[in-house]
C-alpha cells in the first residue's frame, strides 16, 4: 500500500541511502533526501593517486559473510573478486583478517628481526582478547583501554621477560607503544586512554577475511542510488535546525530548516548525521534541544579521527610478501600513545603503513595510517609539508637516504566541516545505554506528543556495530522499519489524512 507521510532523511550517507531504499520500497511516496555536500556517499569515499584508485574513507568489508548486508549487495552487484565470493573465505572466524605479513623498521635505521618484536605482539594481542572479559563490569579497575594495557605489560614483563636484557626489554615496550598507536586508528581515537575498558567488547565482529572493493567503495553506493527514484535527493542542501514537537501543527509537527532558508514541513525526520557533527552542533541542531540523556550520551560516546597518507613509489623498500610495515620509535619505551609536541613531532603517530596488494593493481603504494590530534593537525599543513615529513621519516627508518615519494594523497576528516572526525569509539564512562540513548526517537516514550518525530540513524547508533558501514547500513534500515511497522499499525483511514 502506499503511504502518504512526508519523510525527511537529513544527509546521504550508506545510513540516509538503505533507509531510503526501504521506506520507497515499502510504498512511502514523499522521501526525500537533504545532502549538505554535492555528493552522496559521505564517509564512503573513492578518490585517486595519479590512475589508481585510493579509499579515502572505508576500506574494508568487515566480515564479509552472508549475515553482512554490505558483503551481500556487493556480491549482487557483481563488486567483488571471485575470492572474497568463496565460502571459505566467508567462513574465516578470525575476528577481521589473518595477520599481516609485517615488516619492522626503527628510528635507528635498522630493520628489525621478528622474533624480537613477536612477544610483544603476542602479549598486546592477548591483552585486547581479555578486554572483553571486562564489559559491562561495574568499578572494574582501569577506566581506560590504556591504563589496563600499560599496567597489565608492566606486571607480564617483571613475570615474563626477565631473562632478556634491557635494552632488548626496552624494544619491546617500544612495540607496545606501537601498537598502541595501531589501536588509536583502529578504534579512531586520540589514546587508548580515551577509550573505555568496561565497554571495549560491546563491539562485535562477523565472520569473513575482510575483503575490499577492486573498484573503488563508491561502487555500492552508485548501485544504490541509481535504484533510488530521481530528484529524491537535492544536494548542497545542509540542513541548519529540526524544529520539532510544534504543536501548532498536529499533523505535520516538524519543521526542517535549511542554510539556505528554505523550510520544509514533515512527519518525520531521519537524522543521519555523524556523531562528529552531533557534538560540535547539537545545541543549534534541534528545537527543542535534545533530552538531557540523550545529550550525554552524545558527549560521552567519542569520536575521533583517522586519516591516512597514500604515498606511492617507483620501486618497493619493502619485502615483496610484505603487508604492512611497522615504525618503532626507540625512545618509546613508556608506552604511551602520545606525541608531547605535536607541531614540531606529529609524524610520530604514524604507526607505519599498509602495503596496497595486489600489486599488478596498485603498484608500489601504501597507505600511512595517523590518528588522534596528530592527526588534525597533519591536516592543516599543506601536501607538500606532509610530503616532506613522510619522506624524511622513511629515510630516516629505511636508513636510506635518497628514497623518495613519486606522489601523496591524504585525507582530511576532522576539517571535513559534515563529518569533525572519522568515526565512533566507546569513550570513557560509555555503557550499551549511551548506544540505546543514541537510538531512541524523539519524542521519548511516554510524551502526548506525535510519536517518531525525529529518528536517529547513522553509524553510532548501530549498538555492536558502530564505525562500520554495515553498521551504518543496518541502522538506516531499522529507523525505515520502524516506520513501516508503525503505519502498519495505524488504521488506512487515517493514512490519507497526513
Ligand atoms: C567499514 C572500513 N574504515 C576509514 C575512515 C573513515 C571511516 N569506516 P556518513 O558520514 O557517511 O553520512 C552522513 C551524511 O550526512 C554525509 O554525507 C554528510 O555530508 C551529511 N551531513 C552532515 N551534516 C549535515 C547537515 N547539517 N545537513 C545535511 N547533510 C549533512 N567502515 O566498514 N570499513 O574499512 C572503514 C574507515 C578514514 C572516515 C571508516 C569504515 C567507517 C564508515 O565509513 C562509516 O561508519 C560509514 O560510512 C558511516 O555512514 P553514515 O551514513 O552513518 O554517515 C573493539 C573495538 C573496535 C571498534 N572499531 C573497530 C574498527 C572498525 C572501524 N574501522 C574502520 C576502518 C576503516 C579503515
Amino acid at each position: 500500500r502506499s503511504v502518504n507521510a512526508k519523510v525527511v532523511i537529513v544527509g546521504c550517507g550508506i545510513s540516509g541511502i538503505s533507509a531510503a531504499h526501504r521506506l520507497v520500497e515499502a510504498g512511502f511516496q514523499h522521501v526525500r533526501i537533504l545532502e549538505a555536500t554535492e555528493r552522496s556517499g559521505g564517509r564512503i569515499k573513492t578518490g585517486r593517486l595519479g590512475d589508481k584508485i585510493v579509499e579515502i574513507g572505508a576500506n574494508w568489508i568487515h566480515g564479509p559473510c552472508e549475515e553482512n548486508p554490505v558483503f551481500c549487495l556487493a556480491r549482487q552487484y557483481g563488486l567483488l573478486d571471485p575470492e572474497a565470493l568463496t565460502p571459505e573465505n566467508q567462513a574465516m572466524d578470525i575476528g577481521g583478517h589473518p595477520p599481516w605479513v609485517p615488516n619492522f623498521f626503527s628510528s635507528s635505521g635498522r630493520k628489525l628481526n621478528a622474533e624480537d618484536v613477536y612477544p610483544a605482539q603476542q602479549m598486546f594481542v592477548e591483552l585486547l582478547n581479555e578486554s572483553s572479559e571486562y564489559q559491562g563490569q561495574k568499578g572494574e579497575p582501569w577506566a581506560c583501554m590504556g591504563d589496563f594495557i600499560r599496567s597489565e605489560v608492566q606486571q607480564r614483563a617483571a613475570e615474563q621477560w626477565n631473562d632478556i636484557d634491557a635494552n632488548s626489554r626496552s624494544l619491546r615496550l617500544c612495540v607496545i607503544s606501537n601498537m598502541l598507536k595501531v589501536e588509536c586508528c583502529v578504534n579512531g581515537a586520540h589514546s587508548m586512554d580515551e577509550v573505555s575498558l568496561g565497554a571495549f567488547g560491546l563491539y562485535k565482529t562477523l565472520p569473513g577475511n575482510d575483503c575490499t572493493f577492486p573498484s573503488g567503495y563508491e561502487g555500492l553506493i552508485k548501485n544504490l542510488m541509481s535504484e533510488l527514484p530521481s530528484g529524491l535527493v537535492t544536494y548542497n542542501r545542509p540542513v541548519r535546525c529540526v524544529h520539532w514537537n510544534n504543536t501548532e501543527r498536529r499533523e505535520s509537527p516538524v519543521m526542517v530548516e535549511c542554510d539556505d532558508g528554505e523550510r520544509i514541513v514533515a512527519d518525520h525526520v531521519i537524522c543521519t548525521v555523524p556523531l562528529g557533527y552531533l557534538k560540535k552542533h547539537h545545541s543549534t541542531l534541534f528545537s527543542p534541544p535534545l533530552p538531557l540523556h540523550k545529550l550525554c550520551s552524545v558527549q560521552r560516546l567519542g569520536f575521533g579521527t583517522n586519516n591516512k597518507i597514500f604515498v606511492e613509489f617507483d620501486a618497493p623498500w619493502w619485502d615483496a610478501d610484505c603487508e604492512v610495515i611497522y615504525l618503532v620509535w626507540e625512545d618509546e619505551d613508556a608506552m604511551l600513545d602520545e606525541v608531547p609536541d605535536v607541531q614540531r613531532s606529529w609524524i610520530k603517530k604514524l604507526f607505519g603503513f599498509t602495503v596496497l596488494k595486489p600489486t599488478e593493481r596498485y603498484g608500489h603504494v601504501l597507505c600511512g595510517w595517523i590518528a588522534g590530534h596528530e592527526s588534525e593537525y597533519m591536516e592543516t599543513l599543506s601536501e607538500q609539508e606532509v610530503t616532506q615529513a613522510v619522506t624524511h621519516l622513511i629515510r630516516r627508518f629505511t636508513g636510506n637516504p635518497i628514497v623518495t615519494p613519486k606522489r601523496v594523497v591524504r585525507s582530511q576528516w576532522f576539517h571535513d566541516p559534515w563529518t569533525c572526525g572519522s568515526y565512533t569509539h566507546t569513550g570513557k564512562g560509555c555503557s550499551e545505554q549511551d548506544l540505546d540513548n543514541m537510538m531512541e526517537p524523539l519524542p521519548s516514550k511516554g510524551s502526548q506528543s506525535q510519536p517518531l518525530q525525529v529518528l536517529f540513524a547513522g553509524e553510532a547508533t548501530h549498538p555492536c556495530y558502530f564505525s562500520t558501514v554495515h553498521g551504518a547500513l543496518l541502522t538506516g534500515r531499522r529507523e525505515a522499519d520502524r516506520l513501516i511497522s508503525h503505519y502498519s499499525s495505524i488504521r488506512p483511514s487515517e493514512l490519507s489524512k497526513s
